[in-house]
């Protein structure tokens, strides 16, 4: 049987549903160039901010038997330079780009979309409401109030859909809070799930140590330990927000996990730790594996079994 990964959603054609998370392999123009060339259905670049960020001090980043912590500290060159790299980028014959907008501020976010917006280019905004590491500033996805009104505000300068990118919720009465908070904003058309487990402290029990510098060693985790977290938030909102599209991010190293995503919801996912470790030669093997997997299920497309996770 023939599989066929492709995808249509809000406007843009997708070969497969594999995408880089935000964050891993999108710094640079050469880096971003790399997942151009390699078998990622779409790309996104880091999130970025009004002006350049070195980041947090390294080191920033380290890789555990169960997959990662990181406070890098939203290092990136700041949102112009993305912006001309996305006015440079053939959008007709090439795959889809994503950009990742994460402002210090309300007033650098709107500054940021009123940019975008003005651009009027064919890419899609993931505006990121969830960087666990810049300290003294809580991830504003946990507070709905500063939230909606963000949203509120964006929705005035950016007048095409855009998505957000949501820290994980671990609490049902969190998940309807936010998913009111998203309702009531025409101009979602997506959500992404889930940014890193916040503040996590990974210990290297030979050193007696932590494993990064910045903030004491606390930093977000990514990979194997995020799975069922992340498969909770793709669920919940998928279930919560019809109508709406959700991107799975969370612990995909293989076919499994990205057909799990999916049967949970997710309208396509993005890879981060195992991209970060493995290289976009993970992305070939992840579609190739995805591929088996549904013949093996006999699914012939995504929709075969998209959102269609049983419950006992
Ligand atoms: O740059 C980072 O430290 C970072 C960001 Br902006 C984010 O959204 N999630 C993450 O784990 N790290």
């Amino acid at each position: 049987m023939t599989v066929d990964l492709a995808v249509a959603w809000l406007g843009i054609q997708m070969d497969n549903p594999l995408i880089n998370a935000s964050g891993v392999m999108c710094r640079t123009v050469e880096e971003l160039e790399a997942l151009r060339h390699s078998a990622a259905g779409a790309l996104i670049t880091k999130s970025c901010t009004l002006e350049p960020r070195k980041g947090n001090p390294e080191p920033r980043y380290a890789s555990t038997a169960l997959g990662s912590i990181n406070s890098m500290g939203l290092p990136n060159a700041g949102y112009r330079y993305y912006l001309d790299y996305a006015r440079r980028y053939d959008h007709e014959h090439d795959k889809p780009l994503l950009m990742s907008v994460s402002g210090m501020s309300l007033e650098d976010n709107l500054e940021m979309m009123a940019a975008f917006d003005e651009a009027a280019l064919p890419v899609l905004v993931e505006l990121n409401l969830s960087c666990p590491n810049l300290p003294g500033k809580p991830q504003i996805g946990y507070d709905f109030e500063a939230s909606a009104r963000l949203l509120a505000e964006v929705s005035k300068v950016y007048r095409r859909p855009f998505g957000v990118k949501l820290p994980p919720y671990f609490d049902p009465v969190h998940f309807g809070e936010m998913a009111d908070v998203l309702d009531g904003c025409p101009s979602i058309g997506f959500v992404t799930c889930i940014n890193s487990i916040g503040n996590g402290l990974v210990i290297d029990l030979e050193r007696e140590s932590v494993v990064i510098r910045p903030k004491d060693g606390l930093g977000g985790i990514g990979g194997d330990y995020v799975l069922p977290t992340a498969l909770a938030n793709v669920r919940e909102f998928a279930r919560r927000l019809p109508g709406r599209h959700v991107i799975g991010c969370g612990g995909i190293r293989s076919g499994r996990e990205a057909f799990m995503h999916i049967l949970a919801g997710a309208t396509v996912v993005q890879v981060g730790t195992c991209l970060y470790e493995e290289g976009p030669a993970c992305l070939t093997r992840i579609r190739d594996e995805l591929v088996c997997l549904m013949q093996d299920k006999g699914y012939r497309t995504l929709a075969d079994f998209r959102g269609c996770l049983r419950t006992l």
